[in-house]
């Protein structure tokens, strides 16, 4: 049986494509959401893609993924920099996590510099783009064994 891996976006992310395509590039959400799909089949994993502009809901996943996901990969957006209550979220619960940025948030704005969810995250991954999620992907699929 495949194992489940959940693929959670936070605000503005629904825009991607369209929002300042010089740092997100020009790729839409649903087209980083087919691509996670196709590379988790071949790596044998399910993907469960959400994105959503409001803290309680990403909040409300994390919980879910303690009962079905054995991984999460996300992109907490703006919250990465603001969000102890995602923290607190993901540190209860067990599997690997990957944090995902977009942009090298190293290069940008200082507020940017500090994120809580990498107090919690195994793995981050930023400035490659969109590509960044495919990566995350094959390590999540690594660290929890699927195939
Ligand atoms: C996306 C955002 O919306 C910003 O708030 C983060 C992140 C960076 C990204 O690079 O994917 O600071």
């Amino acid at each position: 049986m495949s194992k489940t891996v959940y693929v959670i976006n936070g605000p503005n992310l629904n825009l991607l494509g369209k929002r300042q395509p010089e740092i997100y590039g020009s790729e839409t959400l649903a087209d980083v959401e087919a691509a996670c799909r196709q590379a988790g089949a071949a790596a044998g994993v399910e993907i469960r893609f959400h994105q959503s502009n409001a803290e309680h809901e990403i909040i409300g996943w994390i919980h879910q993924a303690r009962e079905d996901a054995a991984g999460i990969i996300m992109n907490p957006a703006a919250f990465t920099h603001t969000s102890v209550a995602i923290l607190d979220a993901l540190n209860a619960f067990d599997g690997p996590v990957i944090e995902v940025h977009i942009s090298n948030v190293h290069k940008r704005e200082t507020f940017r510099h500090h994120s809580y969810v990498s107090l919690r995250a195994d793995g981050v991954i930023a400035g490659c783009g969109t590509q960044g999620y495919l990566l995350a992907l094959q390590r999540v699929a690594a660290l929890i064994g699927a195939d």
